[in-house]
């Protein structure tokens, strides 16, 4: 009886482990991203290629390549749908040329706190706007934060709706962007990130919004004056592969990239909002001039902002929109 059973059991560990030495081909994957090594995108890079490196026992290995060096985020999406670059992670807002569901991120004041964040993208919603990629030649595998934007520029303080008149803001390639930056009167430019520094810095543009940790990390202090904290919008990233890329691998294979993925959103999320906590500070310590908007003024901003959600909920369908809302209620009633 006994030996009966050791044997099967071994029958099954080796069976197991035959599968296991196959599954796994050696391969390099290359994976891009738009920030700077020393940013929260470069730590859970790092992180995810420590987690595959093991999970493969070193067959599999992730090159991490940061500072927009394989490309803008939209140059790389391109290069992953033609099978040229295996991996990325950048902004779902840049995805909207690819799949106009992603327009939904863009949404100002879709999502209020971190809480909210967390249960709409690993939720029913997050899932289906993720879905969409997969017939466009890329596989969405999980959302990280990048987190709430704020405003910075080098003309004025903004303390009220009319000192957005005039300021030469650099947005996201994207027309919820452009339009939501109209509306508050900025001369809205859309550039992409990569191209962002040098633009604050020749000052071709006045400012820009992102979170706090991008300030931080991109070292935007060094051209930017002042800071004002509008948390107008909640921006995910989302770590992408090469659908043809994908479709090569086998099950073993695809199943230890969506668990690392999974294990990097958990830290990158904690490693995000830890950063965050900190960067005000920190921004302030660096010489950066920070305020707050008064009640009226965020509302009279809101107000404007949230004239864009009618084209934001025809970009998407209004069934995504509706589902949306719905699933919001949900998530905010628990
Ligand atoms: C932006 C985004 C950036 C991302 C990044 C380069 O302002 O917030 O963080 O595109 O992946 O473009």
């Amino acid at each position: 009886m006994r030996i009966k059973f050791a044997l099967g059991a071994l029958a099954v560990l080796m069976a197991a482990g035959a599968v296991q030495a196959q599954d796994f081909k050696p391969r390099i994957v290359r994976f891009g991203y738009g920030l700077v090594d020393d940013s929260n995108q470069g730590r859970a890079v790092r992180l995810f290629a420590k987690e595959v490196e093991k999970a493969t026992g070193g067959k599999m290995k992730v090159r991490g390549i940061g500072n927009a060096s394989l490309g803008s985020d939209t140059q790389m999406q391109q290069a992953l749908i033609g099978g040229a670059q295996e991996m990325m992670v950048g902004s779902t807002a840049t995805l909207v040329g690819v799949s106009p569901q992603m327009a939904l991120w863009d949404t100002p004041f879709l999502i209020n706190n971190t809480r909210e964040a967390d249960a709409l993208l690993d939720g029913p919603v997050g899932d289906k706007v993720r879905a969409t990629l997969d017939a466009k030649g890329l596989v969405g595998l999980v959302y990280w934060e990048n987190g709430f934007r704020n405003l910075t520029n080098n003309k004025h303080p903004v303390t009220k709706l009319e000192d957005m008149n005039g300021i030469k803001l650099r947005v996201m390639q994207n027309n919820v962007f452009l339009d939501s930056f109209k509306a508050l009167g900025a001369n809205a430019v859309p550039l992409p990130f990569s191209e962002l520094f040098t633009a604050l810095e020749t000052k071709a543009v006045d400012g820009q919004e992102n979170p706090f940790n991008t300030v931080v990390s991109s070292k935007f202090y060094e051209v930017q004056k002042y800071l004002t904290v509008t948390n107008h919008v909640y921006s995910p990233w989302i770590v992408t592969v090469s659908k043809k890329w994908w479709d090569g691998l086998s099950k073993a294979e695809q199943n230890v990239l969506m668990d690392a993925a999974k294990k990097s959103r958990d830290f990158e999320r904690k490693d995000t909002r830890d950063e965050a906590a900190k960067a005000l500070a920190d921004l302030k310590s660096k010489g950066m001039q920070v305020n707050e908007l008064s009640a009226t003024e965020a509302g009279r901003m809101r107000d404007k902002l949230t004239q864009v959600n009618a084209s934001v909920s025809n970009t998407v369908g209004a069934d995504l929109w509706k589902q949306t809302q719905d699933e919001l209620a949900k998530i905010r009633a628990a």
